[in-house]
C-alpha cells in the first residue's frame, strides 16, 4: 500500500466526567486522530498523548510535531508491504512512541480494509469479546469513592481499579475493600512513591488485591524489584515498560508479576503484540491497559486483548463511561457478563462521524 495523504485532527473532547490521577485532573481529553489514504481506501489512527506531560513526556503538541516533520515524511509516497515495516522506516526517530502508535494503527485500519481482514483476525486474537473493568479517578473522599465504585457494579463492572496517591492510598482502598468484600479490585499509583514512602503500602497486602500498578517511577526497575519483594501482592507495570526489552529485564529482575500493555506506551500494535508473546511464553499475565481513547482508539485495545495471552479484564469500558458524543458512530457497551464484543468488520471495524470529528477539532492539517 502505498501512502498518499495524511491527515492529523487535534481534537479536544469534554468527558463525562472529571478524571483525577497522581500526576493531575482532566475534565476534557485531548488527542490526535490520524487520517490516512491509499487507492480510495481511507484509514484511522489515534495518538493517545495528552495535553500535559503527565502519564509521559509526550504531548499532544510534541507527537504532533515528530508526525508532521518525521514520521509522516518518512512514509509518504512510499510501498508499505505491512503495517508492522513502519518500525524499521522511523527507527531514527528515538521515543514518541504514542506518535509512532498513532500512525501505525491508522496503516493497521488501512491494511485490514484493503485485505478484507478485521484487526483481530490479524492480530491473531482469540475471543469473541474481552473481559474488561473500570479505571476510577481520585474522588473528593473514601466515601464518595465508595459512591462511584458502587455504580459502577451496577452498571456491571465485575472489576475496578482505584487510582491511589500519598496520603490518598490505604484509607480510601481499604473503604472499597469493606463496602465490596468479593470484587476483583486493584490500585494505581502512576508513579507516585518512591522505595522509601512505598513503605505506606505495606497494608494492602491485607486487601486481597490482584496487583498494585506502577508505585515507582517509570525508569525505575531495579526498585521496583526491591519493593516486589517487600510485598505479597503482585505489582504491575505501566509507564516502565516501552519495549520488548524493558519487558524481558523487569521479569528477569522481578521488577514486577504482570505487565499492562498499552500500544500506544511501546510504540504500537506490532510491538505490544510482541510484548504478550514474551509474557505467554512465560505464563506472565497481561492486561489492556487504557488512555481514554475515542472509540478509533478503543477498537484497537478490543482487538488486541483478544489475545491468548489477555487473562486479566482490561482498562477497556464502556463509551459511555468516557464520552456522550464519540468520533465514531459505533458505540461500544458493556455485555451483562462484564465483556465487550469485539469488533469483526474489516480494519478497525469503525467509521467515522464526520460531524462529530469537526466539533472536536481544534487544529488539522494535510500532509502529502
Ligand atoms: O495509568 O492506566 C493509566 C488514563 C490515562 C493515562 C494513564 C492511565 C489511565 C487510566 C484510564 O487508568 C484507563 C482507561 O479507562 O482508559
Ligand atoms: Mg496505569
Amino acid at each position: 500500500m502505498k501512502i498518499e495523504r495524511v491527515n492529523l485532527y487535534h481534537l479536544r473532547m469534554p468527558l463525562v466526567s472529571a478524571f483525577e490521577t497522581s500526576f493531575g485532573r482532566i475534565q476534557s481529553r485531548d488527542c490526535i486522530l490520524l487520517e490516512a489514504f491509499t487507492d480510495g481506501l481511507v484509514g484511522y489512527g489515534e495518538c493517545a498523548a495528552d495535553r500535559d506531560p503527565g502519564y509521559s513526556y509526550e504531548t499532544t503538541g510534541t507527537a504532533w510535531h515528530i508526525l508532521e516533520e518525521f514520521i509522516v515524511p518518512a512514509v509518504l509516497g512510499l510501498e508499505l508491504t505491512h503495517p508492522s515495516e513502519l518500525h524499521r522506516r522511523v527507527a531514527h526517530v528515538r521515543g514518541h512512541a504514542m506518535a509512532k502508535a498513532g500512525l501505525e494503527l491508522a496503516l493497521w485500519d488501512l491494511w485490514g480494509k484493503l485485505e478484507g481482514n478485521s484487526l483481530r483476525a490479524m492480530l491473531g486474537g482469540q475471543r469473541g469479546s474481552v473481559e474488561v473493568g473500570v479505571s476510577v479517578g481520585l474522588q473528593s473522599s473514601p466515601q464518595r469513592l465508595v459512591e462511584v465504585v458502587n455504580e459502577y457494579l451496577e452498571q456491571g463492572y465485575q472489576r475496578i481499579k482505584i487510582k491511589i496517591k500519598p496520603g490518598r492510598d490505604i484509607k480510601d482502598a481499604q473503604a472499597v475493600r469493606r463496602a465490596f468484600p468479593d470484587i476483583r479490585l486493584q490500585v494505581d499509583a502512576n508513579s507516585a512513591y518512591t522505595l522509601e514512602t512505598a513503605t505506606a503500602l505495606k497494608p494492602l497486602d491485607m486487601l486481597d488485591l490482584l496487583l498494585i500498578e506502577q508505585p515507582l517511577s517509570e525508569d525505575d526497575l531495579w526498585d521496583h524489584s526491591r519493593l516486589q519483594t517487600q510485598l505479597l501482592t503482585s505489582l504491575c507495570l505501566d509507564e516502565s515498560i516501552l519495549s520488548v526489552r524493558h519487558a524481558r529485564q523487569a521479569l528477569e529482575m522481578g521488577a514486577c508479576r504482570v505487565i499492562n500493555i498499552k500500544p500506544g506506551r511501546v510504540g504500537g500494535l506490532t510491538m505490544a503484540h510482541a510484548i504478550h508473546d514474551l509474557c505467554h511464553s512465560q505464563s506472565i499475565p497481561v492486561w489492556c491497559g487504557g488512555m481514554l481513547e475515542t472509540g478509533v482508539g478503543r477498537a484497537a485495545n478490543l482487538a488486541l486483548a483478544s489475545l491468548a495471552g489477555f487473562t486479566l479484564p482490561g482498562d477497556i469500558s464502556a463509551s459511555d463511561r468516557y464520552y456522550k458524543v464519540d468520533i465514531t458512530h459505533q458505540r461500544f457497551a458493556l455485555n451483562p457478563d462484564s465483556t465487550i464484543t469485539v469488533p469483526t468488520e474489516p480494519g478497525l471495524g469503525v467509521s467515522i462521524d464526520h460531524s462529530a470529528l469537526k466539533s472536536f477539532t481544534i487544529k488539522n492539517l494535510t500532509l502529502s
